[in-house]
This record gives structure tokens, C-alpha cells and sequence, in this order.
């Protein structure tokens, strides 16, 4: 017999879903949810599916750009760099660029941790590059790179949130990082509504109410959340609104997480990106001064599009000098943030540039993967729109189109009885029916009785009028059938 007690069953493991924080178990993330797994199903069963779930350019055919790998292929091997052959396999831009970050890494290279706020000499290359796109002056030791833009999202909300009773205003519909880690940190989601009618445009008096409503329920609202351009919901925010929204955050007092992911991922000229920090610092002071800003950005979006790589930044803007070291003491718990990653951003932030050996190529390669995003987000949002019973806002940023749905009554009962938002239910049935894995706008939030489905403009161009072919046929079969359904019941 052992000498120790051995549990049998499964009720009498210490982790349980029961004994679990309940704030792991509230926290949801619809990106990967139900109908992913399904898909993910149905690929081991051999069937053929295209997951336009995640907004992941790799896995569905964007093509690494030359120079970031060239360089990040001798960071990686550096013992390439006293090759004799190195200049025949690689341009001179390449291995000069590959000697420089690794001179900034120091003798560790790729293979040492860095400071824990990323390494000194790409943080420099970070601000030079906002510097040169908001046209004001930026300070390295404000910047703080990370695994990809996510855990900068953490470490901002980790900072405002200390228990229920703070909360986070957070658009509906919303990327599910949001609500997921103020659920896992244990604070509050304070829901805005972006106005649909509007091109999901920003109502600042929508934004006043869901404040008013949330302190009359005891809760401080400390942080904003804008996604600029937007995901799901792919609108450009206007310039007028930037700066509604940052005197909207000095008066009410609440910081402001800009996140910025998408800003080179923009599709037409009416709405041209514009960032909080420049905005910010146009407006002069006192606001300049006053508005407590966290910007985000990453390589896993725009033409780098390098979501496996795992590099991102945050940008503080008047983020008080003492936070600031907690913040330092915060990520030194984590070590470092992933090198190559570091890397990454840096020759996103510093890429070849006129009269280099790589730029007409870098030039050539980037013009291309944005022109066909382009071509794709219109030709999705065109598609949808011509289908019955669905309407789509113009895709004019960001990776997703987001379809609205009008689903008959028919529909709704018969996602009731099996269980599932009604979305949810369309989305599982589209999945079956075309092999397209799209995610249920129950996944991002949406207005009550409104229901919607996202799905990336990513997959190859050749592919989308099939695709499309498809999804029409199918959307036809299912209104069809429900709505007979409904005059019958
Ligand atoms: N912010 C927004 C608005 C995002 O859409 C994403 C990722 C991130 C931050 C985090 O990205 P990284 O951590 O990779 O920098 N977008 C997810 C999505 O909606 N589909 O795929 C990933």
C-alpha cells in the first residue's frame, strides 16, 4: 500500500473548475471558442477548412517580407556573418543591419534575456519612428517592448485595476483581450456602444452614459479603451473624434489605452490613421500634459504581419515617473521579453530605406500585401452586402470584415433549442456547410437583439470568389429554411 493517501477520482484533484478562480472561469475568448474547436475537428477528419477566425497573415499565406528574415536569419546565426559566402547570400544592408542588432543585444545575442524593458538600442529605434510619424519627439525610456501588443494590454490594465470596484470602459463590440483580462484581473467591464448606423463610430455621449451608469453602481472608471482602426468592427476614427475622446478622458479622468495595432492596415483615404499621441501633443497643452496615455503597437499586424514572433511596444505618455519604475519592477518579474521579437520590431520600426540594396524589394513586397488586403476587405464587404439578410459596414482598417445578420425567428428558436447564441448557431452551420470557420459577434459583444458574424479578409486572393460562391449558397439555404420554418410555426 503507499504510504501516501492516492486520490481515485477526479472530484478529489485540487484543481477543479470549482475550485478555480471564478474569474479564470468567467473570462471568455470567442476568437478560439466553440466554433474553432469544431473546425479544428473537422481538420483532423481530414476535412478542408479556412480559418478566418483569427486574424493570423501567415497562416493563411502572407508572405514573410525579405529583409526582417535575411537579417533574422544571421541574428540567429551569427557564425554565418564570418562565412566568406555571406555577401553572395545576403545583401549588404542585411548583414550590416544584423551586426548592428547584434552589437545592441551585446555577446548574448538572441540567446541572452535583455533588460526587461527590451533592449536599449531598439527601444531608440522605436521613438525615432514615432518621432517620424506624429512629428513629435519621443523619449526611449517611455517605451517598453513586449511579446507581441497583448501583454503591454496586461501590464496597462494590471496597473488600473485594483479590485471590482474598477472599472474599464471597453467598446461593444470589442477584441476579447479586453474583456477577458479585466475579468482574469478581477475589475470591471464597463461596455460603450460603438454606433453601428455610423460606421461603428464613436458616440461620446453613449460613453458619458455607460460612465454615469457605472459610478451610480459604485464603480470607478479609470481607463478608456479605443482600437484604432477598429477590430471587429474595421472603421478609421476621424480626427474630430480623437480629440472628443481625449478631452472626454481629461475630464472624466481615466486613462487612455490607445491600441493601435492596425495603423499601417488602412484601406481608403477619407479616414487616414492618426495617432492619440499625435493628436495629443497637437492639441497642446494643457491637454498635452494632462491625458494619461498607453499606445500600442506590434508586428503580429500590417505587412510584417509576424504574429509568431511575438513582438510588440507600449508607448507612456504623462504615465506618473513612479509608476513607471513599478511598471519596470512588474515586467522584471517576467525577465525579458522574447529577443528576436525585440528584433522584429525594430526593422519594422527601421526598415530599408531609399538607396539601400533591400529597399525596392522591401518597398515592392509591402505595397503588394497591403494593395491586396485592400482588394480583399472590398471585395468581402461588396460580397456580404449583396447576400440576403446581411449587411456589412465598409472594411475601411484592420483585418476583419463584420457581417450583420438578420435571422429570422425560425433561426433563433432553433439556436435556443440546441443550446447556442443564435450567431453562434449560423456560424457552426456556415462552418459545416462551406469549411469557413468564422467567429459569432456573440464572441466580441454586440447590441442586444443584433447578431453578427467576423471573419478575417486574410485568405488568398485567388480563393475569396469562391469563397464568397459559397457563403452566398449557403446563406441562401439558411434563410430560406428558417423563414419557411417561421411561417409554419
Ligand atoms: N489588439 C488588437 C485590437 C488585436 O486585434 C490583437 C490581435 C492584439 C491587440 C494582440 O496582438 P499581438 O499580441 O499579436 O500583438 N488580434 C487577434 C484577433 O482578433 N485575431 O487574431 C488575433
Amino acid at each position: 500500500m503507499a504510504p501516501f493517501y492516492v486520490p481515485t477520482s477526479l472530484d478529489e484533484r485540487v484543481l477543479r473548475p470549482e475550485t478555480l478562480s471564478p474569474n479564470i472561469i468567467k473570462a471568455e475568448y470567442g476568437v478560439r471558442g466553440e466554433i474553432y474547436l469544431e473546425a479544428q475537428k473537422m481538420v483532423n477528419a481530414g476535412k478542408e477548412v479556412v480559418f478566418m477566425n483569427v486574424g493570423n497573415p501567415h497562416a493563411l499565406g502572407q508572405k514573410a517580407l525579405t529583409f526582417p528574415r535575411q537579417v533574422m536569419a544571421l541574428c540567429q546565426a551569427p557564425f554565418l556573418l564570418d562565412d566568406p559566402n555571406v555577401g553572395k547570400l545576403f545583401p549588404r544592408d542585411a548583414i550590416a543591419r544584423a551586426r548592428q542588432l547584434l552589437k545592441m543585444t551585446g555577446i548574448g545575442g538572441v540567446g541572452a534575456y535583455s533588460d526587461s524593458r527590451g533592449v536599449p538600442g531598439v527601444r531608440q529605434e522605436v521613438a525615432r519612428f514615432i518621432e517620424h510619424r506624429d512629428g513629435f519627439p519621443s523619449d526611449p525610456e517611455h517605451i517598453y517592448l513586449t511579446d507581441g501588443a497583448s501583454p503591454a494590454v496586461k501590464l496597462a490594465l494590471q496597473l488600473l485595476i485594483r479590485g471590482e470596484h474598477d472599472g474599464i470602459l471597453v467598446p461593444i463590440p470589442q477584441y476579447p483581450l479586453y474583456s477577458a483580462t479585466v475579468q482574469m484581473l478581477g475589475g470591471s467591464l464597463v461596455p460603450y456602444l460603438l454606433d453601428e448606423k455610423k460606421g461603428w463610430g464613436m458616440n461620446i455621449d453613449l460613453l458619458k452614459e455607460s460612465v454615469l451608469s457605472a459610478r451610480r453602481k459604485g464603480i470607478m472608471v479609470r481607463g478608456l479603451v479605443v482600437i484604432n482602426p477598429g477590430n471587429p468592427t474595421g472603421q478609421c476614427l476621424e480626427r474630430g473624434d480623437l480629440e472628443d475622446i481625449i478631452k472626454f478622458c481629461i475630464k472624466e479622468r481615466v486613462a487612455l489605452l490607445a491600441d493601435e495595432v492596425y495603423q499601417v492596415n488602412v484601406y481608403q483615404s477619407k479616414h487616414p490613421f492618426v495617432s492619440f499621441k499625435k493628436v495629443l501633443c497637437e492639441m497642446g497643452a494643457p491637454y498635452s500634459r494632462s491625458l494619461e496615455l498607453f499606445s500600442f503597437h506590434t508586428v503580429s499586424k500590417g505587412f510584417t504581419g509576424e504574429c509568431g514572433q511575438r513582438g510588440g511596444y507600449v508607448e507612456f505618455t504623462n504615465i506618473h515617473p513612479e509608476v513607471l519604475e513599478q511598471c519596470y519592477k512588474i515586467v522584471s518579474v517576467s525577465l525579458s521579453p522574447n529577443v528576436t521579437g525585440q528584433l522584429m520590431v525594430g526593422m519594422m520600426c527601421n526598415p530599408p530605406q531609399p538607396g539601400d540594396p533591400s529597399y525596392k524589394q522591401y518597398a515592392a513586397e509591402s505595397k503588394e500585401v497591403l494593395e491586396s488586403l485592400g482588394r480583399k476587405a472590398r471585395a468581402l464587404s461588396e460580397g456580404f452586402n449583396k447576400f440576403k439578410n446581411m449587411q456589412c459596414n465598409e472594411v475601411e482598417g484592420a483585418l476583419y470584415a463584420f457581417a450583420k445578420l438578420q435571422l429570422p425567428p425560425g433561426a433563433i428558436a432553433a439556436a435556443k433549442k440546441a443550446g447556442k447564441a443564435p450567431d453562434a448557431f449560423y456560424c457552426l452551420e456556415l462552418l459545416k456547410a462551406t469549411g469557413m470557420s468564422a467567429t459569432p459577434g456573440s464572441g466580441f459583444g454586440q447590441e442586444d437583439g443584433t447578431f453578427h458574424f467576423r471573419t478575417t479578409i486574410l485568405p488568398e486572393e485567388d480563393i475569396v470568389p469562391g469563397l464568397l460562391k459559397k457563403v452566398e449558397r449557403f446563406n441562401d439555404e439558411f434563410m430560406t429554411k428558417y423563414s419557411t420554418m417561421q411561417s409554419r410555426m
